[in-house]
């Protein structure tokens, strides 16, 4: 079984799959989605052209979502409880809206709370966090398993673009922090 990656290095949902392939002979091909040729080529991989994708033989398996879902049974892990998929849920909402909002400011529009599309992530952002920040100090990320693999991804990918500031959360900060001397996690640390 051949399994290829297609992701960027930076990338908060590659990343997690990319620890989640620990263990496991895959190939990483490193891309930049936004590069149009590259896009052309993509459009046979997958009709979405997000990342991360994962080829397996000739199968394409599209979002993270679904990757997860797949290695999960390949590796024989009990499935994620609700609990946990909660917790995806939220990190994912910060991490889409902190995507819409840099895309905002790549786009060269107006990033403020006088557009509805950028209000509304900047409300979100801070909900979601504070949740998070609150599941962070009744120990939800303590183990490094793929929720919290999740968080990792995002809080590094946020700070490598400087577009949030965590200090308003220290739990999360914290429990983050607990896991950043694995070799896992630094081997897939975000770099130009
Ligand atoms: N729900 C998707 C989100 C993936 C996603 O947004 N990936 C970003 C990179 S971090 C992307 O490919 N953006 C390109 C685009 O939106 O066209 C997943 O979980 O895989």
């Amino acid at each position: 079984m051949a399994l290829e990656l297609y992701g960027s290095n930076p990338s908060p949902y590659v990343r997690r799959i990319r620890m989640l392939l620990d263990g496991l002979d895959y190939t990483f091909h490193n891309v930049n989605v936004y590069d149009p040729e590259f896009r052309k080529i993509y459009t046979s991989i997958t009709p979405i052209k997000k990342l991360p994708t994962l080829v397996v033989d000739d199968q394409s398996i599209f979002d993270s979502h679904v990757i997860a879902q797949y290695l999960f049974e390949l590796k024989k892990m009990p499935a994620l409880t609700l609990g946990e998929l909660n917790l995806i849920s939220a990190i994912d909402a910060v991490t889409d809206s902190l995507v819409i909002l840099f895309m905002g400011m790549r786009s060269e529009l107006e990033v403020s709370n006088e557009r509805l599309i950028f209000s509304l992530q900047m409300d979100r952002v801070p909900t979601c966090l504070m949740w998070l920040e609150e599941q962070a100090k009744l120990g939800a990320f303590d183990q490094l398993n793929y929720p919290t693999m999740c968080l990792i991804g995002l809080i590094d990918w946020a700070e490598f673009r400087q577009l949030y500031d965590f200090s308003d959360f220290p739990a999360l900060i914290a429990a983050k922090q607990q896991h950043d001397e694995v070799e896992l996690v630094k081997a897939t640390f975000p770099t130009a």
